[in-house]
């Protein structure tokens, strides 16, 4: 099993906000082909494509209804044909994103299913009697409300961890495995180099679906908590792997919300039986609100001791065992610089170089979302109007109005502080009218306003932008194995204020330093010996870091 994904780049495209290439104010499959040699340029080695299959768009594709096809708006089989074939002619490859966890409601599968206990899909969902009249167990869904849904002519409730029209799909049943298989296989007899695996550690649900622990009052049932790496989640990898998987030199991604580095181990170990590698959540879940009927939605800071204690904690315990994906940001996270850095106009730039610098510098695969390498930014809405993700509207009804458990106010502080719309609105490469994304009179969702100082056509003429600085941090990784392969050791654990480690490999030791804040603070980790390899100043003042600086020595011992 060869494993480029080790020495890859991964950027991360959300098709609809990427590029419009047919004025219809949606971003499509030619819109990305136009986008490909900025894409070289930045010198990232693979591109993951969120769905672009045919879907209802209740979930923004996460909702399939086809999977052996392309969502109509997104353009034709041809389209991705192309897109594909000009992808590899640049020596970049191409991840589809599998959502096999769940179908669309408006798959033929759920749609025979529904009609009654005896069909030839009858088996393919998790349908149960009521019990007392009422929904089988207390799970709630992860768009609010219960993970049950009534259908009268079956008499019977199906699951869906996620919208009504997200019906999961029944893994226990053999049949819808091979299913699954098979089309897995469609997309790799065309080419395709891999798989980001939507919430693949949700599919193996606990035996009997017992009730989920209902945290500090939630009105459901925690059921990522129970249904998290499940009891057959190993075996059916393994059957996907043999299957499948060992057929091709792909490289695969499992999205493993609630996971530990244990199951990180357990799932991706380096001999390639299952997945390369996961998506972990737990850096991105911190900060998480005390009151627990709330979860994610608040808006405090995130106490950079244990930012530093779980990335660190991935990083040990992975090496030489699994192998780590590294990311800040993607279509469901606020955007980073936001969130971790500072998104003021006098600091923004320094602390997404800084978070750059922080995430790069680590053992895994790196991955850029889109306008990630511009230091692109949270956009600060203050209406629920301007909100378009069901997560986001679902919350907000479901905790300000059925609920009572926070206030308008504070909910919208929440939103905007945590809300995946953050990540969605349309990538701004110019500062003309809708940032060069359309030329549409009304772009599918509106643009953060900032687009006119923050674009890629800016960013190409200066060369001290966030985008050269991301394309410096990719061809370092690309030349120095000591950043591919080194060990990680974590300095300084109860520092506040600035996250240290070092890389160690064959001899070479590489220092990061990364000051989180925006004062002027003094470290000395007796660098002077070292060769400054990437800084985001333009000189080295050795012990004193400024305001959220970053500095990488080399030393060769
Ligand atoms: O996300 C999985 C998931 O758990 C998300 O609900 C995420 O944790 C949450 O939104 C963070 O606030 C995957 C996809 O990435 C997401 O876009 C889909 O909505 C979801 O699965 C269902 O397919
Ligand atoms: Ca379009």
């Amino acid at each position: 099993m060869s494993q480029w994904f080790k020495d890859s780049v991964v950027y991360q495209i959300y098709p609809r906000s990427f590029q419009d290439s047919n004025h219809d104010g949606i971003g499509d499959l030619k819109g990305i082909e136009q986008r490909l040699d900025y894409l070289k340029k930045l010198g990232v080695d693979v591109l993951w494509l969120n769905p672009i299959y045919k879907s209802p768009d209740v979930d923004n594709g996460y909702d399939i209804a086809d999977y052996e096809s392309i969502q109509p708006v997104y353009g034709t089989m041809e389209d991705f044909n192309s897109l594909l074939k000009k992808t590899h002619e640049r020596k970049m490859k191409l991840l589809m994103d599998l959502v096999v966890n769940h179908t669309s409601d408006q798959h033929q599968w759920f749609q025979e299913s529904r009609k009654t206990k005896d069909n030839p899909y009858a088996d393919y969902y998790i349908w149960r009697d009521p019990v007392n009249g009422h929904e089988p167990n207390n799970w709630g869904s992860s768009f609010s409300g219960s993970a049950w849904t009534y259908v009268p002519e079956r008499g019977q409730y199906y699951l869906h961890l996620f919208a009504k029209g997200q019906p999961d799909l029944n893994w226990e049943n053999p049949e819808v495995r091979q299913q699954v298989y098979s089309l897995m296989r469609f997309w790799l007899d065309k080419g395709v180099d891999g798989f980001r695996m939507d919430v693949i550690n949700l599919i193996s649900k606990p035996e009997g679906l017992p009730d989920a622990p209902q945290q500090g009052g939630s009105a459901y049932g925690d059921s990522f908590a129970i249904v998290s790496d499940g009891p057959r989640l190993n075996e059916f990898l393994q059957e996907m792997n043999h299957e499948v998987l060992s057929k091709y030199d792909i490289m695969t991604v499992g999205e493993m919300p609630d996971s530990k580095p244990e199951d990180a181990i357990k799932y991706t170990n380096l001999d390639g039986s299952e997945l390369n590698m996961v998506f972990q959540f737990e850096h991105v879940d911190l900060g998480g609100n005390p009151d627990q009927r709330l979860g994610k939605w608040n808006d405090q800071p995130v106490k950079l001791t244990q930012l530093k204690e779980s990335l660190s904690r991935w990083e040990e315990k992975l090496d030489g065992k699994a192998w780590n994906s590294l990311y800040w940001n993607n279509h469901d996270q606020p955007r980073t610089v936001s969130r971790f850095g500072c998104d003021a106009p006098e600091y923004r730039e320094l602390s997404a170089k800084m978070l750059g610098t922080t995430l790069h510098m680590m053992q895994g695969t790196p991955y850029v979302y889109e306008g990630e390498e511009l230091g692109m930014t949270n956009t600060h809405f203050t209406k629920l109007s301007q909100y378009e993700d069901i997560e986001s509207i679902n919350a907000y009804h479901q905790l300000v109005e059925k609920e009572k458990v926070v206030k308008s106010d504070k909910m919208l502080a929440y939103l905007a502080a945590r809300s995946r719309d953050n990540a969605r609105t349309p990538m701004q490469w110019d500062a003309q009218e809708n940032a060069g994304f359309t030329d549409a009179a009304e772009p599918w969702y509106q643009l953060n306003d900032n687009y006119t100082e923050i674009n890629a056509q800016s960013e190409l003429q200066d060369k001290n932008s966030v985008f050269y600085y991301y394309q410096k941090l990719i061809q370092l990784r690309h030349e120095s194995n000591l950043i591919k392969y080194g060990d990680y050791a974590l300095l300084d654990p109860e520092d506040e204020e600035v996250f240290a480690y070092k890389r160690h490999y064959e001899g070479e030791t590489l220092l990061v330093i990364s000051n989180f804040t925006a004062q002027n603070v003094q470290r000395d980790y007796k660098q002077e010996s070292g060769r400054l390899v990437i800084g985001n100043y333009s000189n080295d003042q050795g012990n004193e870091l400024r305001p959220y600086e970053t500095k990488v020595y080399h030393f060769n011992k």
